[in-house]
């Protein structure tokens, strides 16, 4: 990478969660050349305490004005390019809450030089010293945002590099096509002819192993942002219930009255190790009722939105010619469960063979109808995953994978080598878009600025 960067300034963030009355310590990092000046200037440290690279020195910060202490604080100096962004970081260790790591912050940013970080500005000064690449950058905010432990996992095959082995491995075997062809553009008499038959095999295999990337980060999506599971049917025949009885919670009003749920109801659940995000609905029906229309509206929208429907009926009423409508609704390629609830109670004769029989008032069934959810969900697969690709990664592999896809029609129409090298490069580029080996500096700021404050 050939770009440069401001060093002479000095950032810094609280690099911690905060909340009032939460977390016994905070932390302040401050990273560029005057890190260390900065503090020194605001800290008093007692004794003969080292000011080296990797030590700890337990000190006071003080208030410029009233020369009083704000807070005790422990500070961690690490010198360049021993630290997370290459340059000289110092993280103050103060006390938690808001007020004191507030005011401690307030000092540090009033000193010369200093200014507070964007977000993802750390990260992006790791990425252009060399201390990271883009995809471990990337990782590294995946790991902070994950909600299950599966989320957790596969952000650190990213952050081990995992990602970036394989996109660098199949990019090198496309310059290594490209090579052969440009030889030949170049040196024609000298060289053997070149086979193109084999050459077009090699890149449609790339392109293979493109492509299964590609099915795999849906299967990421799911595990990173968790799986929309939209709880429809009729009025009274028991969504909310369900969703209580899988949330293990009373999130949200049941009555024995029709219409009782309007608003869409959001519920986060983990079921083995996959984010689940559970939407109970407004029960479907004609009405008159203004705020009920306008809950059935949000209930169809949600149906039509969801990566999966579960669609519950009432067992003691039976499979209703509504029951059957509202099916019809769902889109066809929406995977959808049929649960039929209320086992405890006497049950009609049912027109359709349900997925699942429960009883979201006694909890029977629950474990059988939650498998059957899981194996809906993809999950068996999603076990497997070792490494999924982010959104912007994902972008880039298809139009990579599209640059090739015009390949094998170049080779079909028995077009010169040149219009070969056309794609291939195109295709190329957007591997090294991706792993950070071709980027502009725009889009890194467009890339860390959806980072996190203080990362
Ligand atoms: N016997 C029995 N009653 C149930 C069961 N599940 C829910 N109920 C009852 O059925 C009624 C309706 O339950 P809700 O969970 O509010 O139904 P809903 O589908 O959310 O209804 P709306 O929000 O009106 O669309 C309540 O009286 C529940 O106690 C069950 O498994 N067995
Ligand atoms: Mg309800």
């Amino acid at each position: 990478m050939t770009l440069s960067f401001p060093t002479d300034e000095t950032i810094a963030a609280i690099a911690s969660a905060i909340a009032p009355g939460q977390g016994a310590i905070a932390i302040i990092k401050i990273s560029g050349p005057s890190a260390k000046k900065v503090v020194k200037s605001i800290v008093k440290v007692p004794g003969k305490q080292s000011w080296s690279s990797h030590t700890i020195l337990y000190g006071h910060v003080i208030d410029k004005k009233t020369q009083k202490n704000i807070d005790e604080v422990l500070i961690l100096i690490m010198d360049a390019p021993r630290s997370f962004t290459g340059e000289d970081v110092i993280e103050i260790h103060c006390h938690g809450g808001l007020i004191a790591v507030h005011q401690v912050l307030d000092q540090v940013l009033d000193q010369p030089n200093t200014r507070r970080a964007f977000p993802g500005e750390f990260s992006q000064r790791a990425v252009l010293n060399g201390r990271l690449d883009i995809i471990q950058a990337e990782a590294i905010q995946d790991l902070i945002s994950a909600k299950s432990q599966k989320a957790a996992q596969l952000a650190m095959a990213g952050i081990d590099g995992d990602i970036t082995h394989q996109i660098n491995g199949l990019r090198s075997s496309l310059i290594d096509q490209l090579s052969e062809i440009e030889a030949r553009i170049d040196f024609e008499e000298d060289l053997p002819r070149l086979d193109e038959k084999e050459l077009l095999h090699n890149i449609l295999s790339i392109r293979k192993k493109l492509n299964e990337l590609i099915t795999n980060a849906k299967k990421g999506s799911f595990i990173r942002h968790g799986i929309k599971v939209a709880l429809v049917g009729r009025p009274n025949v028991g969504k909310s219930s369900l969703l209580n009885l899988l949330s293990k919670n009373q999130r949200a009003i049941v009555t024995n009255l029709p219409g009782t749920t309007r608003d869409l109801l959001q519920s986060e659940i983990v079921l083995e190790g996959v984010p689940i995000i559970l939407l109970d609905t407004a029960g479907i029906r004609e009405t008159k009722d203004e705020i009920e229309q306008i809950g059935i509206s949000l209930s169809q929208k949600a149906l039509l939105t969801s990566d999966v429907v579960v669609i519950i009926f009432d067992i003691s009423k039976g499979w209703t010619s509504d029951d059957q409508k509202l099916l019809e609704d769902i889109p066809g390629d929406t995977p959808k469960l049929i649960v039929g609830n209320k086992a405890d109670l006497e049950s009609q004769p049912i027109r359709i063979q349900p997925d699942a029989i429960i009883s979201a008032l006694n909890g029977e069934g629950e474990g059988k109808m939650i498998q059957k959810l899981l194996k809906l969900c993809g999950v068996n697969e999603i076990g497997g995953l070792e490494i999924a690709l982010n959104q912007r990664q994902l972008d880039l592999v298809k139009m990579s994978v599209n640059a090739l896809d015009k390949i094998e029609q170049v080779a079909e129409d028995k077009l010169p080598w040149d219009f070969w090298t056309i794609d291939l490069r195109e295709a190329i580029y957007k591997l090294g878009e991706l792993t950070g080996e071709e980027i502009s500096e725009a889009l890194l700021d467009r890339i860390f600025s959806r980072f996190c404050i203080g990362k």
